[in-house]
């Protein structure tokens, strides 16, 4: 591992005052442990075909989904007043492919839980999960958030101000494709362009729609994952619980994402929890930042049929 990770471009955030150090690993950029993880998920890493993806490029709606399929697929199990999910952070609910392949498999032995996340780009997923046909729920977001919430995201966790680490370096390394598991514009155009070829093991949703209209999202979420919500538990009013126990209100004032950390590195839970708009990227572009951006991503989009907001 040692003398593959000695191969590989590195390269050091210099608005994260030299703090953060990616490697650039099949044409993707992260951290060395994910890199790390990421090559071990490859070696071996077995998938079931029950296995259901939840994937994503980080900062897109990761920890919502998470909650949310979580909620759905443990619901004859627990009900909104027993669910792990108020005493534990969602990331120590749902196993993360790159960090806990030991979980998987035991949760693959039990039975317990067919959901994995993963952030690797569809292209370094283990072979198996495409060859076993496993469903993959992708979730996407409009590509000015994610910059700002992978900004702050980082730059809490390493304990900077917005002072110490200008805004406006972070979103020139974003542009030049450098930010977890980036470019960006890859990571999705790679499960985009898959969903066109396999629309059968495919699900794709965008965080501005969930925010839009959550339960017809959550309950789209439900039938693709082999879940659907029966008629009575509809009436009963089952996704709206769901729904409202996921919601950003409720996740981000429980106890435990309040006040936790979990075994990320010890991330504190609130880091996951900033503000949870669709939008916020006004309060922090200039007019010249949005016009690189969307100039950007319309070429890396143009006759690719996808559509960001
Ligand atoms: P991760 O990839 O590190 O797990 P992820 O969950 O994808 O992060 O992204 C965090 C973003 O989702 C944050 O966005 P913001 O910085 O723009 O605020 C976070 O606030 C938002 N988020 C987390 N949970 C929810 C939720 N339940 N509803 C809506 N947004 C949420």
């Amino acid at each position: 591992m040692e003398d593959m990770l000695k191969t590989l471009p590195q390269h050091t955030c210099s608005w994260s005052k030299g703090n953060i150090a990616f490697y650039k690993y099949q044409n993707f950029w992260t951290s060395q442990t994910l890199v790390v993880g990421g090559h071990l998920a490859q070696q071996t890493f077995k998938a079931e075909p029950t296995d259901i993806f939840l994937c994503s490029s980080p900062k897109t709606g990761t920890t919502w989904v998470k909650s949310l399929a979580f909620a759905i697929v443990t619901r004859q199990k627990f009900d909104d007043s027993t669910t792990p999910l108020l005493t534990k952070n969602v990331h120590e609910c749902v196993p993360f492919l790159e960090r806990d392949l030991e979980k998987i498999v035991e949760n693959h032995k039990n039975s317990s839980l067919p959901l994995v996340a993963t952030h690797l780009p569809y292209p370094s997923l283990p072979e198996s999960v495409i060859a076993s046909n496993c469903k993959i729920v992708y979730v996407y977001r409009n590509t000015k958030d994610v910059i700002v919430s992978h900004y702050h995201f980082l730059r809490k966790a390493l304990n900077l101000t917005c002072e110490d680490a200008p805004f406006e370096e972070a979103f020139e390394e974003f542009c030049q494709g450098i930010s977890g598991y980036g470019p960006y514009w890859d990571h999705i155009l790679g499960y985009w362009k898959a969903s066109l070829e396999r629309p059968d093991i495919f699900l794709l949703l965008k965080y501005e729609d969930l925010k839009k209209d959550t339960t017809s999202n959550a309950k789209r979420l439900a039938e693709f994952m082999g879940y659907p919500f029966s008629t009575e538990e509809e009436k009963a009013g089952v996704i709206e619980k769901i729904t409202s126990l996921c919601s950003f209100e409720n996740m981000s004032n429980l106890e435990v994402n309040k006040t936790g950390s979990n075994r990320v590195g010890g991330l504190e839970n609130k880091l996951y929890f900033r503000k949870g708009e669709d939008g916020d990227w006004k309060n922090y572009f200039t007019n010249e930042m949005k016009q690189k951006i969307d100039k950007l991503m319309d070429d890396k989009l143009s006759g690719t049929g996808l559509i960001l907001k």
